[in-house]
């Protein structure tokens, strides 16, 4: 061991944290404490074990520094980001590659050398006066082929007290382990501190906020920010480390759901599901009826021939907006139960509760909010109207909180998956379920042609397709090209690959009126579950195998006690050659001109679907009714 090393422990931490510590026999883990010790130049260190003593101590810790602030209800409290740290910072996220390593176009990449040296500058003394929290935790479930060990050290309670509720902790798993050398290493900093609404404290040096990725080190910087997205480490900045891990062993992690889709006769199908934001992927996640594993982050494994899943995560760290009573039955009763939630960028109100926009009941005419005092009315500095809750106001809770969490959430071996699916947005284009004919057509036309709409509600213009490959496109760490051929040869080997299927929630009729009801999702899923046992048939279009009206029909009656009348079968599922056509320029375009490995394979495949559309409307005509097929 370096020779600094336990000299800087024993100075820094007292006994009791110094012992906890030492029980955990392994150098590079104290060598790697140690140096940040020396950097950061924390007051005081906190090294948090499993025991619930340590675990109240951070939720305590998070109300006494004025990061969060109690509610009414017992365990809810309500934390600020700044008014401008209020989602992820896609510009100052940095992958740090060296030299001459090159991730394509699109991919944020810096030099290792020069970010880390700034880097460290910002974090210089960056914790003076403060108390620094050591944290272990586990990625996946613990004492499994798929755990992945972390140390967060952050001189933040909030980010500490939020991953104790999302990830299981890992401090008995390095005792375990010993000399485990292949843990993600984090280190955050909020760095200096303004004060907000409330009296809570929110990052003050925006100008400084930095989300660096050391994939050689493994290692993640984020400083000047509170915001989780960029500072809970081990989400989608170990999201990216895992990427670039599992493409050199041979597995993939995934921005996926994981559900039970429940069939007749009680039987329990296992699906995956990658959508981009604002495509409905918590929603599907946490449907009625289903059971949820996971709703953000997946790990999948080859074992024994089969395609398994584990949830990274033990929490949920999800958008609250448009949450209410009617659509989302279980979220409401979760947000409204004793028990320990964070609500993050919501309104406070007088009665010391929170709303957020969508809610049930009233707009309230004044609060606390981000921006401190609001009221009905109030604009920004740019004359903007600021709503009650921020659009990316989020809360922070345990899966287990949930009515319908599924009871193998922590079963370290996974869930065997048989299905997987890929929900884009687009008014005009995808029916609204749809199976791929295998799992190259599949990966390509389903998972890697992946687009969201913008909608009226997003920054910039509406109705811009956004391409998002496999929803993972904002946290790969490998060049494109590679991540879709490592996604199409996971396939190969296994012995029963799960089906692919694609949906779309979002198909508007010419007046702009949704062709579905948001409850309809409950049907697609169903459909599939039948679909990967082979129990019903289906129609082959051009784009893949559609739903048969009379199984839909049968499936609304006894899923939701409602009638579907053909006319609407007809509507959904009519096939919109143009449009699909158009879809596929738009690919071919993007896999040539920003993507400059994409493998062979997704052009032959995307053409030989252009022949198909072309061949169909030679026949049929521009949009053709599924009983032409
Ligand atoms: C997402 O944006 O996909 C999220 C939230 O799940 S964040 O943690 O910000 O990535
Ligand atoms: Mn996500």
């Amino acid at each position: 061991m370096d020779q600094e090393t336990i000299p800087i422990l024993k100075n820094r931490l007292n006994q009791e944290n110094y012992q906890k510590l030492m029980r955990i026999h392994n150098p590079k883990l104290h060598q790697f404490i140690a140096s940040y010790l020396d950097l950061c130049n924390p007051v005081k260190v906190f090294v948090c074990t499993d025991s619930a003593k340590d675990i109240q101590y951070m939720r305590e810790a998070a109300v006494t520094n004025r990061e969060e602030a109690e509610l009414a209800i017992r365990g809810h409290t309500v934390h600020f980001d700044g008014y401008y740290d209020q989602a992820r910072d896609k510009e100052k996220t940095r992958l740090l590659v060296p030299k001459g390593v090159s991730l394509g176009p699109v991919i944020n990449t810096m030099d290792r050398g020069e970010g880390i040296e700034e880097i460290r500058a910002i974090l210089k003394n960056i914790m003076d006066g403060q108390e620094l929290y050591v944290k272990f935790f586990c990625l996946g479930p613990t004492n499994s082929e798929f755990t992945i060990l972390c140390v967060q050290l952050t001189d933040s309670s909030y980010v500490a007290h939020s991953e104790d509720l999302l990830y299981r902790q890992g401090y008995r798993e390095f005792l375990r382990l010993g000399n485990y050398e292949r843990f993600f290493k984090c280190v955050h900093s909020q760095g200096e501190l303004t004060k907000t609404g409330l009296g809570l404290c929110v990052s003050k040096n925006i100008d400084k906020r930095r989300i660096y990725i050391d994939l050689q080190d493994e290692t993640i910087y984020s400083t000047n920010t509170q915001y989780g997205g960029n500072t809970i480490g081990l989400k989608k900045l170990s999201l990216r480390l895992a990427i670039n891990r599992a493409s050199k062993e041979g597995w993939l992690a995934e921005h996926m759901l994981i559900m039970g889709v429940h069939g007749p006769r009680e039987r329990v199908s296992y699906f995956t599901g990658a959508f981009p934001s604002m495509c409905g992927k918590t929603s599907t996640a946490m449907v009625e009826g289903e059971t949820i594993v996971g709703d953000d982050i997946a790990y999948l494994r080859k074992i024994g021939g089969k395609y398994r899943a584990v949830n990274v995560e033990k929490g949920v760290f999800g958008i609250i907006e448009g949450i209410n009573s009617t659509d989302d039955p279980l979220q409401w009763k979760a947000l409204h139960k004793q028990g320990e939630i964070i609500f993050s960028n919501v309104l406070a109100t007088e009665d010391r509760s929170v709303y957020w926009t969508g809610k049930d009941g009233e707009v309230p005419k004044k609060g606390i909010n981000y921006s401190g005092e609001w009221f009905l009315g109030k604009q920004d500095r740019e004359g903007k109207k600021i709503s009650p809750s921020h659009r990316n106001a989020r809360f922070t809770f345990e899966l287990k909180i949930l009515d319908n969490v599924d009871s193998k959430l922590h079963d370290p071996k996974g869930v065997i998956v048989s299905g997987i699916i890929y929900g884009g947005r687009n008014h005009d284009t995808s029916v609204p379920v749809e199976e791929a004919f295998d799992w190259v057509h599949g990966i390509i036309t389903k998972g890697a042609a992946l687009e969201s709409e913008t909608t009226a509600a997003t920054l910039g213009k509406e109705g811009l397709r956004v391409f998002n490959p496999m929803s993972n496109m904002d946290f790969l760490s490998i060049t494109i090209g590679r991540y879709i051929e490592d996604n199409l040869n996971f396939g190969a080997g296994l012995n029963d690959p799960p089906r692919i299927f694609c949906v779309n929630y979002f198909l508007k009729d010419s007046d702009g009126i949704f062709l579905n009801h948001k409850t309809d999702k409950r049907i697609w899923l169903k459909w599939m579950e039948l679909r990967v046992h082979g129990d019903v048939d289906a129609i082959i279009t051009p784009t893949g195998l559609i739903p048969k009206y009379q199984d839909l029909k049968r499936l609304f009656k006894e899923t939701l006690n409602k009638n579907y009348p053909e006319q609407d079968y007809i509507k959904q599922f009519t096939m919109q050659v143009p449009e699909n056509l158009a879809k596929i320029d738009r690919l071919i375009e993007i896999y040539n001109a920003r993507v400059l490995d994409t493998p062979q394979i997704v052009f032959k495949i995307l053409e030989e679907q252009r022949e198909r559309l072309k061949n169909t409307r030679a026949r049929y005509g521009d949009y053709v009714s599924p009983d032409k097929f």
